[in-house]
Formats: structure tokens, C-alpha cells, sequence
């Protein structure tokens, strides 16, 4: 019977099951080995599994193995055909009398009929898979779990013209000829690997083809495969490629295992991508770029996403999670690692800078809100909702914190002793930190506590001063708020580092690491006539949510003194954050402290454009709301506008020179060239500010103008945020030039729905009608629906449109990818955080989803979660 994959597993409403981190043990039956054998087709692809089992232990369980959607076409037990199995909630459960066999199983799918883009299907006339973390279940029937390692042999066969190219994991070991148009490869893996590890591809791609010299002068083959149009947009994949492989062997010891190493691009993904054994497959968008099309964002996540897939391959690969309660083993350290990559290509200041960004913008507010879990949870429903930014970027945070602790040196020891001592094996977190204390000799048992408690740790710090004994005293004291299912916290271990500086010298003593694990610590500092100034938590050495009792003197001081680029940085924000809560609050608003420091900061000649680019930016509309105890988007707007109009016009003339100095060189991808494209953008957005005419003129030149993509978007937001009569004009030209680059046509889309305008709830409804919109492709719904969610102003439009428009489309969502419609849900999850009007929009939008008939477990988990 054809399979039908177009649906997630029905599950009833009112028996979800959930599945616990206690309730872990280990497999019934291992399976050293497997055989695949893919007669592949869009239509109909036929799946022949070979697997050798053997019991695990002394029990008399039956092998069960996971299916989901599939129905057995033949069941073979050590070669003869069985008929006494049976299906139970999709698994098929075997009895067998001995500890060791042979069983075979054949199922039919239908690739092209799966539209949750997990498993076996297509994209783009590509046949691909994803099996993370439980899609190898929609492929054949097995045990889907991570901590069962097995051996692969693949072979595939498939039609010749539209299937030119055969991939999967491993090395290829032979090809032939199968007669009538076919052809077939076949795939050995060397390394066990669990299921979820599993690819392949089937398409008609062309390689970028490259090689790589391991530390112990092995070659590797490398390509990256995509269609023949785009092989000229991987050549920065390939040497961020290259420039991982080098760096994860020079700082962490690590070397590549197999003879080849190949990436495709695919344009209909899920996630970002995917670190498949040797056969990585990306989201296109994560692989493509090149002055035209990709903007220099786009460009730092290509190699980060290239790294970070790479790095998997011992973080991840060679090492794996014992159970997906692990993820953040994997995916905590990989981004720790990732991170550091990044930092080590460019400006360490701004990486850190955009990594805290992200996590204040996604993590925290999680933390904060209905989904918060610890960074190893205890339970869930469907494990697609964990892939949250508490798994992957508080997770790296956790990393980077024993990396503080332990030091650089310590922290390889451990790392060496970590992939040493597991190689080959399906771990813990618990293990990881095992290693990392036992190469250290530093105990962090209490330091445990940050894998099992959510919430963001509240840190207070109050400096006081004697002039009489020249004394400072420094009390910290922190508070980890509860969270659901965790009333009662523990206090964590919290790395701060900390300097004071003499204000009138401008020195400090230099930099000291404090470990607060109590709820309060006082310290003191001698040798201080004048009160010093507090720079702490430099480098956002613990995650946590900072308050101090510094005054606008202080802020300003370190805005524009402090050694250390983040806790500048920092500064900054804080005495803007302040500026913006006091206009809120009292309608009264006073931006001359601001305006003072943005004023030096684009006067310090010492400082990288880059950096300055990103220290003159006002809080985003969502982080200024979350300072606040009831969340008002139009009070916000309100105030960021004028403190905008404010600087904007106090330096004109600065922001003028600005963007005349950063002008007119043709485009290069470095890090001067980047940091020159980064303040003359936000310096038109300031122009344009202060002269909407003038700024509307300027930013259509340079959009007409403009040799790259970075500017020419930058110009086009400027305008699309604008009334100015020239943003329909160039919001069609860019249609027009990009229609058929659907991962432009994105960005077009996002411009859109992140518009400040006040028609932008409309403005989206209508492109949700729009012909280049569609349910199918995951880019571009979150282009669309998902910016959207995170457009405070028009997503939380007083008459609820945008929370129906949105529920609307989620519902629609469900049931073609229930994955991707999952991840929408918290931005109507966050209810509690408005007035009690919206609150009661939000909630109703919610309700509505959770009516729907037949709605995925996916959705259900977040929804009902988000109503508790
Ligand atoms: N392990 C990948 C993320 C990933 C997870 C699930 C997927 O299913 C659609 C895809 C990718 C990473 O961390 O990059
Ligand atoms: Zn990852």
C-alpha cells in the first residue's frame, strides 16, 4: 500500500503522550548492522531493510521496531517470511525465540506526497532525507533512538536523467548500471552511527569540488552539491569549509575521519541544516551567497552554519546524545564552539555582541515565559519543539561559562578527555561535565544545577563606598525566578567577571573572575578615595539578567572608557534601556545623556566602525519591552521614535559625514569592507530619520546604486519603514529583478512584514494572498508569518488582527508541516506579558488553534502549554 506522508501522526487530544528523561532505559535489541536498498522514485520509492539484531541483556522482550506511516509490505525473520507480526501504535513488534537474527522489512513511500519534510522526500526535483531527530521512522522500521549505533550499507537506484547523482553517508563503493534509464550507487559508512545520522540524496546537482590536508596528511574530498546555476555561490561555503576543518583541528585537536566530505543545498528545510555523516544537508539559504543575492549577515550565517554542521562531526557525530533529553550535549557545545569560530574570523567584540542579541531576543524571553525549560528537560511531548534556543544558546552558555571557570588550557584537557573517553559512544551531559571536572580537578557539581533548573538567574549588584576607609563594598546577590513545574530554585554558579575603574584616571586594577554559587556574597576593594565604577559581568560572562545601582555618570563613563568592548557596549544599551523605561513610565522623557554618548562614541577614532555600528542601534521594540511589567507596543514605539528622532537630528551632520566617509567602494567581503557598509546604514536610517525627504532620496540612489545586497536591502527597509512615495516604486523594482531568487523573494517578504509602518497588518494579510506565497516552502513562511511574529508593533495591533491572521495561518500550516507551524506558536504564547485586552485576544487565538480538528502533536504541545 502507498504510504501517505502528508499528514503528522494523528494523535487524540486527550491522551498526549509524554515521554520522561527518569523513565530512560536502555535498548531491548541492538543493531550492529544495517543494509538499505532504495528503489527510488518521487511518486513511489521502495524501501528493502536488512537488519542485523541482537538482544540486549537477559529479557524476553520482543523487537519493537519504531514505524510511522508506513505499513509492511513483507516481513522476513533469518530469510523466511513471517505473518505473526504485529502493529502496535505504529510499531512493528516481532517475537523471536533466539538472541541474534536477521530481519528484513519492505515499505513503500511516497516522497513527493510528504510535505512535513521529514523522512524521505522531495524538494526541487531532489529526492533528500531528513531523519532528525525521528524521521528515519518514516523511512523504514527500526529502532529510532540514539543510542542504537549501527554500521550502514546503502545502495540506491534510481533513474539516470533526473537522478544523475546518488549520495549518501560514508564513502561510495560502487556504481553500475541497472538497465531502462536506471542507475545505482551503493554507500558503506565505516563508522557506527545512530539512525537519526542517516542521509541521502538523489538529484541532478553539480559539485563545487575542493580537497582538504588533515593534520596527519590525509586528503579529503570535498564538494559542495547544488544546481549548476548556483556552483558559483559556494564559494564561500567552501572556504568557511575549509577554515572550520583547520580551526577544529588547531584549538581543538580534532581531525576528519572519512576520505569525503559532502554538502548539499536544499530550498525546502525545516531547520538550518544538517550534520548527516559526511553528507551534510543545508537549508540553500545557509550555503548560497554572493554579492548579489546575500548581504553580509547572510554571509557570517553561512559560515557559521558551515562550521557548526561540520563541528558535529565529533561534537555530536563521533560522540553522540544517549536519548534526546541530551540535546543540548550536542548542540550547547557545538554552538560554544561554533561562536568561538566565528569570533576567531573577524571582530570577537561584535560576535559577542550578536550572540548576546540573540539569545536577550529569543532565549530569554523563553525563559521567561510558558515553554521555559532547563537546558536538559525532564519531559516532552513531540522532541521538534526542543530544538529552542534554551537547548542551543543558553546551552552554548552553559559551555562557555565552564570554559571561564576551568580556563582555556583546562577547558581542552577536558575536551580531549571528553572525545577520548566516549568516542564511539551515546552519552549524557552528565558525562561531559565528568570529563571536563576529572581533566580540571575543578568541581562542578553545584555548577550541575544549570542543567536542571530554567529561568534566567536575576543578579543584583550594589556598589557602595566609605571615603573614610577608602573602601568599596560589592554585594551581589541573585534570584532565579521559578518557572513551570519548578517553583523553588537553588542559587546557580555564576562566573562574573568584574572591574573597578578610578573615575578620574580612567584606570582599572585590571580584571577579576568572581564565583557567586550562594544567593549573596559581599566583597570589598580597598585603596578607593573617589567611589570606582562598576564594570561587571564583562563579556556577559553568566547569562542572567543584569541590575545594578549605577548612576547615568557611570553608564556614561564606561559607554565611552571601558576596556572591555562588550561591558561598552553594555553600557550603552543600559543607559538608553533607562532613558526609554523613564519616558515610558512618566511621559517625560530626557535624552541628553544619550545623545551625549552616542556623540563621543561616533567621535572615538580608536574605535572598529563595526563596533560603533552596533553601539549607536537603539534596543530593539521587544527588548524594551521586556524591562517592563506589562508590555505596551505603542507606548514603546512612541518613545524609541523619539529618542531616534532625537539623535538623529543632534547629529545630522555626523551621520551625514558617516555615511559620505563609508561610501563609494566597490564591493569586498572583509571586515573593514563590512564594518564601512554597517555604519553608513545605520547612519541612513538616522538621516532619514531627521529629513524624510532628503533620507528618501539618498536611500533610493544607493538602492539603485548599490554593487552588493547588504546595501541595496538596507536601503530598501529604510524605505519600506517609510511614507515616502519612492518605497513602492522600489519595492517593485525589487520584486521585479528577484522574482525568480526565492531566497531574495524572502527577503522581500521579511522587509515587508517587519515594516514600522502602521498599515503593516494589512500590508501582510494581503501578501499571504500573494501568488509567490505558499504553505510548502518552510523560508518562506517564516519569512512572511514568522517576521511578522516578531513585528511587536503590527503583530500586537490593538484590534487583534494580527493575532487572528496569525492563528489563522498556523492552522493552515498543520497539517501540510506541522514542524515549522510549531515554532510559530510562541509569539501568541507570550500573552501573559500584555494588557489585559490583548491578553484576552491572544488567549482567544490560542483557544481557537487548540479546536482545531485533527491538529499535530507538535502544535498541540506548544498550544496547550502556552494556555496552562
Ligand atoms: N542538528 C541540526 C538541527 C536540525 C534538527 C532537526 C532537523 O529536522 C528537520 C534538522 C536540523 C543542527 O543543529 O544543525
Ligand atoms: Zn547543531
Amino acid at each position: 500500500m502507498l504510504d501517505i506522508q502528508t499528514t503528522a501522526t494523528a494523535v487524540p487530544l486527550s491522551t498526549p503522550h509524554i515521554i520522561r528523561r527518569e523513565d530512560y532505559r536502555p535498548p531491548d535489541w541492538m543493531v550492529p548492522e544495517i543494509g538499505l536498498d532504495f528503489d527510488l522514485g518521487p511518486a513511489k520509492t521502495r524501501v528493502t531493510a536488512r537488519l542485523t539484531v541482537s538482544r540486549n541483556g537477559g529479557h524476553g522482550r520482543p523487537l519493537v521496531l519504531e514505524g510511522e506511516t508506513l505499513t509492511p509490505l513483507a516481513v522476513r525473520v533469518d530469510g523466511q517470511a513471517i505473518n505473526d507480526w504485529r502493529i502496535d501504535d505504529g510499531r512493528l513488534v516481532i517475537d523471536l525465540s533466539g538472541d541474534d537474527h536477521v530481519i528484513e522489512t519492505e515499505v513503500e513511500l511516497s516522497p513527493e506526497r510528504n510535505t512535513q519534510l521529514m523522512g524521505l522526500y522531495a524538494s526541487g526535483g531532489l529526492l533528500c532525507t531528513q531523519c532528525e531527530a525521528e524521521g528515519f521512522r518514516r523511512i523504514t522500521f527500526f529502532p529510532d533512538r540514539p543510542d542504537v549505533l549501527s554500521r550502514y550499507s546503502v545502495r540506491m537506484t534510481a533513474d539516470k536523467s533526473a537522478y544523475p547523482v546518488l549520495l549518501a553517508n560514508g564513502d561510495n563503493v560502487a556504481n553500475g548500471d541497472a538497465g531502462e534509464g536506471r542507475h545505482w550507487a551503493e554507500w558503506n559508512d565505516p563508522f557506527l552511527k545512530p539512525s537519526y545520522l542517516f542521509a541521502l540524496v538523489a538529484g541532478d546537482l553539480k559539485a563545487n569540488r575542493d580537497s582538504f590536508t588533515t593534520m596527519s596528511g590525509r586528503t579529503v574530498e570535498l564538494g559542495i552539491w547544488v544546481r549548476e546555476a548556483d556552483v558559483p555561490k559556494t564559494a564561500y561555503a567552501m572556504a568557511a569549509l575549509k577554515t572550520s576543518m583547520k580551526w577544529d583541528e588547531d584549538v581543538y585537536g580534532r581531525e576528519y575521519d572519512l576520505g569525503v566530505f559532502n554538502i548539499v543545498a536544499v530550498d525546502d528545510f525545516n531547520f538550518g541544516a544538517m550534520e548527516n555523516k559526511g553528507l551534510n544537508v543545508f537549508n540553500s539559504r545557509y550555503i548560497l551567497a554572493d554579492a548579489d543575492t546575500a548581504t553580509d549577515v547572510d554571509y557570517d550565517n553561512v559560515q557559521g552554519v558551515v562550521a557548526h554542521e561540520y563541528f558535529h562531526n565529533w561534537s555530536g557525530n563521533r560522540v553522540t546524545c544517549r536519548d534526546w533529553f541530551q540535546l543540548s550535549l550536542k548542540e550547547g557545545f557545538t554552538v560554544f564552539r561554533d561562536q568561538s569560530f566565528s569570533a576567531d574570523q573577524g571582530s570577537a567584540a561584535v560576535q559577542r555582541i550578536e550572540d548576546v542579541r540573540a539569545l536577550r531576543g529569543s532565549q530569554f524571553p523563553e525563559d521567561g515565559g510558558p515553554l521555559a525549560h532547563p537546558i536538559r528537560p525532564d519531559s516532552y511531548m513531540e522532541i521538534g519543539n526542543f530544538y529552542t534556543a534554551t537547548i542551543y544558546n543558553k546551552g552554548a552558555e552553559i559551555i562557555r561559562m565552564i570554559h571561564t571557570l576551568l580556563g582555556a588550557e583546562k577547558f581542552r584537557a577536558g575536551s580531549d578527555l571528553y572525545f577520548e573517553r566516549h568516542d564511539g559512544q551515546a552519552v549524557t551531559c552528565d558525562d561531559f561535565v565528568a570529563a571536563m571536572q576529572d581533566a580540571s580537578g575543578v568541581d562542578l557539581s553545584v555548577f550541575k544545577r544549570w542543567y536542571a533548573q530554567a529561568g534566567t538567574p536575576k543578579l543584583m549588584a550594589a556598589i557602595a563606598h566609605d571615603a573614610d576607609t577608602k573602601q568599596a563594598t560589592l554585594t551581589l546577590t541573585q534570584l532565579v525566578p521559578p518557572t513551570p513545574g519548578q517553583p523553588v530554585k537553588q542559587p546557580m554558579t555564576l562566573p562574573i567577571r568584574m572591574a573597578l575603574f578610578d573615575r578620574a584616571t580612567g584606570e582599572s586594577g585590571g580584571e577579576q573572575l568572581v564565583v557567586l554559587d550562594t544567593d549573596t556574597t559581599t566583597l570589598t576593594f580597598d585603596g578607593f578615595a573617589q567611589p570606582p565604577v562598576l564594570s561587571i559581568n564583562r563579556d556577559f560572562s553568566a547569562p542572567v539578567v543584569l541590575e545594578t545601582n549605577r548612576t547615568e555618570a557611570d553608564l556614561a563613563f564606561l559607554a565611552a572608557e571601558d576596556d572591555d568592548p562588550f561591558a561598552r557596549y553594555e553600557a550603552m544599551q543600559q543607559l538608553m534601556l533607562n532613558t526609554l523605561v523613564a519616558a515610558i513610565s512618566t511621559g517625560v522623557a530626557d535624552h541628553a545623556a544619550v545623545i551625549k554618548g552616542v556623540g563621543e562614541t561616533l567621535s572615538d577614532g580608536a574605535l572598529d566602525p563595526a563596533f560603533i555600528g552596533e553601539a549607536v542601534v537603539l534596543p530593539s521594540d521587544a527588548f524594551i519591552g521586556d524591562q517592563m511589567l506589562v508590555v505596551d507596543p505603542d507606548a514603546i514605539a512612541t518613545a524609541r521614535e523619539a529618542l531616534r528622532l532625537a539623535l538623529a537630528n543632534a547629529h545630522l551632520a555626523k551621520w551625514q559625514e558617516i555615511y559620505a566617509a563609508n561610501g563609494g567602494r566597490s564591493f569586498e567581503y572583509s571586515p573593514a569592507a563590512k564594518g564601512a557598509r554597517r555604519i553608513r546604514n545605520v547612519a541612513l536610517g538616522y538621516i532619514m530619520a531627521a529629513d524624510a525627504d532628503a533620507g528618501a532620496k539618498l536611500a533610493f540612489t544607493q538602492f539603485g546604486a548599490a554593487d552588493n545586497m547588504t546595501d541595496r536591502l538596507a536601503a530598501l527597509g529604510t524605505l519600506a519603514n517609510s511614507q515616502a512615495e519612492l518605497r513602492v516604486a522600489a519595492l517593485d523594482i525589487f520584486y521585479r529583478r528577484y522574482r525568480d531568487n526565492a531566497l531574495v523573494l524572502d527577503k522581500w517578504f521579511t522587509t515587508q512584514a517587519v515594516s514600522t509602518r502602521a498599515d503593516t497588518v494589512e500590508a501582510v494579510i494581503e501578501l499571504a494572498g500573494h501568488p509567490d506565497f505558499t504553505l510548502s516552502n518552510p523560508n518562506r513562511f517564516r519569512a512572511l508569518v514568522g517576521a511578522f511574529g516578531m513585528n511587536q508593533r503590527s503583530f500586537h495591533a490593538a484590534d487583534g488582527r494580527g493575532y487572528a491572521f496569525f492563528a489563522d495561518q498556523i492552522i493552515a500550516l498543520d497539517p501540510v508541516n506541522a514542524q515549522t507551524a510549531a515554532k510559530m506558536v510562541p509569539s501568541l504564547g507570550r500573552w501573559r506579558r500584555f494588557d489585559a485586552e490583548r491578553q484576552a485576544l491572544m488567549r482567544a487565538a490560542l483557544e481557537r488553534i487548540l479546536a482545531t480538528p485533527g491538529l499535530s502533536k507538535d502544535v498541540f504541545e506548544q498550544v496547550s502549554k502556552s494556555l496552562a
